[in-house]
């Protein structure tokens, strides 16, 4: 499934149905009186966060959402029909923004959160609405009030639980791979993953969603590589992985490059837990693992883990480390009470 994490879209509540102007007209009754119905209410346009989606993609092929309008109020005091609404429906973590980009509406973090973003407009009402003593037979009615026009963005932030940061070919998406059902593509060259891909892991009879982010590199935050875009992806995060590889350079500098993409592109991502690790253990000499393990430790002023995706070595040290963040954050938000569970 491709994947899209903003678009623009153009909606429209329903007008009002009109309000109907009638009297009653029958054989032997005099002074039949005014009964023309009131209209409907035209439809709302509401925003619903469903299950099973994580992309906004559905929004690149339709821009366009009306509701319908309510119908016209008609003779014998008949109400017109009331219009349909229409419902949209986005995946959990989708926020609603003005045209603008800025003004937030809503943010629909949870699934079956709905919001309605524009109001169908009354059914106007018919003449027996007016009927009075001083005025027994009005002939006029009400027009059907008209539905809102308006554009809204959407921007999709994922709700994962960790997110993993680190440079093109660290060496993400396999660690992801390892530890999720998730199949994101894997290659020797940079920018293989060019949006973030979700996949659950399952430790200890409990869960947690796992993020892959496409690669930072230098001065990714003025747009150079793929930009720091998707970082937003991570906003919600609990904490994140901060892949190093082994088999790079030099551990220490490319630790400090990420970093401080986190701090440029700013909104609290530098002040989230981090894990660090240095990865593709199996590929490097013990000489070689010791020295990058120094100048990484020097970098994150504490001691990184190491692993091996690709030869599996404490893959479930790093997730025991992930989870222990978790599982401490989901206590001190009152999610759940399942620390007691949790045995070090
Ligand atoms: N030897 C060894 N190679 C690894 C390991 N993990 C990843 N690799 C290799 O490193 C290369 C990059 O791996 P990816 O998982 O695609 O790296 P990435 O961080 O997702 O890269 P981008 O998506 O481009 O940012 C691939 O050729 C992998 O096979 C590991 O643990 N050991
Ligand atoms: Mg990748």
């Amino acid at each position: 499934m491709k994947f899209l994490d903003e678009a623009k879209v153009y909606i429209r509540s329903g007008d009002g149905g009109n309000g109907c102007v009638s009297f009653r007209r029958e054989k032997f009754i005099e002074f039949g009186g005014p009964n023309g119905g009131d209209g409907g209410h035209g439809g709302d346009v509401i925003v619903t966060a469903v299950n099973g989606l994580n992309t906004l993609i559905d929004y690149r092929y339709q821009q366009h959402f009306k509701a319908q309008p309510g119908g016209g109020g008609m003779g014998k005091d008949r109400h017109g029909a009331n219009g349909k609404d229409m419902v949209m429906k986005v995946p959990a973590g989708t926020q609603i923004y003005e045209e603008d980009g800025e003004t937030l509406l809503a943010d629909l973090t949870e699934v079956g959160q709905t919001v309605t973003i524009s109001r169908g407009g009354n059914g106007g009402f018919g003449n027996a609405h007016f009927k009075s003593s001083t005025n027994q037979a009005p002939r006029h009615a009400n027009p059907g009030q008209q539905g809102e026009e308006r554009t809204i963005r959407l921007r999709l932030k994922l709700i994962a639980d960790a997110g993993i940061v680190g440079l093109p070919n660290a060496g993400k998406s396999t660690f992801l791979a390892a530890v999720s059902a998730a199949k994101p593509k894997i290659a020797d060259y940079p920018f293989t993953t060019l949006h973030p891909q979700l996949g659950v892991v399952r430790i200890d009879q409990r869960e947690f969603v796992l993020a892959d982010l496409p690669g930072l590199i230098e001065d990714a935050h003025e747009g150079v590589g793929l930009g720091d875009r998707f970082l937003g992806h991570v906003e919600r995060c609990r904490v994140l992985l901060h892949l190093v590889d082994g088999t790079g350079e030099h551990a220490g500098k490319d630790y400090k490059t990420v970093r401080h993409e986190l701090e440029a592109y700013g909104h609290g991502l530098a002040e989230k837990p981090e894990i660090v690790a240095l990865s593709k253990a199996d590929a490097l000499t013990p000489d070689v693992l010791k020295e990058q393990l120094a100048r990484l430790k020097r970098a994150a002023g504490k001691t990184p883990l190491v692993v091996s995706a690709a030869a599996q070595t404490n893959v479930p040290g790093v997730l025991w480390a992930l989870l222990k963040v978790i599982d401490g954050d989901r206590v001190a938000s009152g999610e759940t009470a399942d620390a007691e569970a949790w045995h070090p």
